[in-house]
């Protein structure tokens, strides 16, 4: 990871705008995911767990809207061979040169490819491990059926999607509760009632999240044969699917 200064962007009033995945975002990261994530940490690491169990020799891995890397990272540091190519995505050119960064200065060589790209624009082929870490949130619903049919298609047979989401509960009031609590989280985290409301509204028409039965429903459609959640806390979920 290239940096650990604090998130501080909506600790002051400003101007209601969507968020973005620029330059000031990138700088704050890695601070600003890891409170913002219940259970980042966890997820992170159990990703790398998963990419060792079912990394098979010569195929590809994908972290599709990887960040700075957390998840690219994990895997490669897992992985007991390097009999693969782990294809590292996101469309921002910001977290792209932040991440290239760490890659070049990374004290062991990985087989790591990186690739400023929209996640809908690129060919997935062999995989055996794709991961989408709290990215699909942020991808038009009406895109999301077509991704996870090429997702399906250009995994090899055996092979796991490690889906992880922001969700929404299809009961009003849980959901309600669940936000609540996560706010609580987030308070606890450090962040004041300005930032947390500042940030909820920054992201209110770029992160759309949909229920787990939603995800596990489209997961079924594209092809794949079982899908269940292996971890949730609050309102975030991370979800494994079998080819
Ligand atoms: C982690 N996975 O640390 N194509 C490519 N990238 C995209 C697209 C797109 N269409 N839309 C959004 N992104 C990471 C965390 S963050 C999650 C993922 C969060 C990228 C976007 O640029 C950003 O870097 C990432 O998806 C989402 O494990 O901030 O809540």
């Amino acid at each position: 990871m290239s940096t650990d200064k604090h998130d501080s962007i909506y600790a002051t009033q400003r101007p209601r705008e969507d968020f973005v995945f620029d330059e000031k975002v990138a700088a704050v990261f890695t601070d600003m995911i890891s409170r913002s994530v219940p259970g980042y940490a966890t997820i992170i690491s159990m990703i790398g767990v998963l990419a060792n169990r079912y990394c098979s020799k010569g195929s590809n891995l994908y972290d599709l809207g990887c960040s700075l890397g957390g998840a690219t990272f994990a895997m490669a540091h897992h992985i007991e061979h390097k009999d693969y190519q782990l294809f590292a995505v996101d469309n921002s050119a910001a977290m792209m040169s932040r991440l290239k960064k760490s890659v070049d200065s990374s004290e062991e060589t990985y087989p790591i490819v990186l690739s400023q790209a929209d996640i809908s624009d690129i060919e997935i082929r062999d995989a055996s491990v794709v991961v989408l870490n709290f990215t699909l949130q942020f991808i038009d619903p009406a895109q999301r059926e077509a991704l996870m049919r090429k997702i399906y298609l250009g995994m090899r047979p055996g092979g796991i999607l490690i889906l992880s989401e922001k969700i929404r509960l299809a009961d009003d009031d849980l959901n309600a509760l669940l936000i609540d609590m996560y706010h609580q989280f987030k308070e606890a985290q450090g962040y004041s009632k300005l930032e947390i409301s500042q940030k909820r509204s920054a992201l209110e028409n770029v992160l759309i999240p949909e229920t787990l039965a939603a995800h596990k429903s489209r997961l079924l459609n594209a092809g794949f044969r079982s899908v269940d959640s292996w971890f949730q806390c609050f309102n975030f979920a991370s979800m494994i699917a079998f080819k």
